[in-house]
């Protein structure tokens, strides 16, 4: 695993700050990009296959039970920002209530958000909860780009082909573009890095 990447020492990132309240939120100072996307679609592993470490964020296949944003320094350069997941029907109202307030609190007068990677599971396509997500930041004009993730459970052959229909989508801002990932096989892991570097600026 390349573990300098764009300039980047990855030896050197930590989980800076876990916030599970909105006045925990960092929302100045170093540039971050956030990862957003339904419980179960891969951001965990992502951010872990991108930091190249193995257990840095957590991995599970039950629904992720804090509903906390996590802060990941990389090299004291960047933020990389694990958003809380959404989409799980069995969460309660009152978990519902913390993850709006939570999400909504980072977004709001956010100085130090740069960019969205926005993680669709490309076999399950675009729910519910995710066009709820994407309509947000259509309306406030938050800049995101599409990562389909878990790329290898996908015939190769038609990867590029569903990659482009899926953000040809109404519901994805016209020109977003798409970037094929799976943690699995390291696919798309460079292509991540160059884009959160080109998009910190
Ligand atoms: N096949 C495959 N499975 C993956 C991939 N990424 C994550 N998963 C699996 O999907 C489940 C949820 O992953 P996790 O990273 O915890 O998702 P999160 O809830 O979005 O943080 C776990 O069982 C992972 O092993 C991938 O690239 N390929
Ligand atoms: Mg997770």
């Amino acid at each position: 695993m390349e573990m300098n990447v764009c300039g980047l020492n990855l030896h050197n990132t930590v989980l800076d700050v876990t916030a599970g309240a909105p006045k925990q939120l960092l929302k100045e100072g170093l540039p971050q990009i956030a990862l957003s996307g339904r419980s179960n679609v891969g951001k965990s592993s992502l951010v872990n296959c991108l930091l190249g470490r193995k257990k840095l964020a957590r991995v599970s296949s039950e629904p992720g039970k804090t509903i906390t944003v996590n802060f990941y320094l990389v090299d004291k350069s960047l933020y990389l920002v694990d958003l809380p997941g959404y989409g799980f029907a069995r969460r309660s109202e009152s978990d519902k209530r913390r993850w709006s307030n939570l999400t909504q609190g980072y977004f709001k007068d956010n100085n130090a958000l740069c960019h969205v990677l926005h993680l669709l599971d490309m076999k399950v396509g675009i729910t519910a909860d995710d066009a709820d997500m994407i309509a947000y930041m259509n309306h406030y004009e938050i800049p995101y780009t599409i990562v389909a993730t878990k790329c290898d459970k996908l015939n190769k052959t038609n990867l590029a082909a569903s990659a482009q229909k899926l953000v040809s989508d109404l519901r994805i801002r016209h020109g977003t573009e798409c970037i094929l990932f799976s943690s699995e096989k390291g696919l798309g892991r460079e292509e991540v890095w160059t884009r959160i570097v080109k998009y910190k600026q």
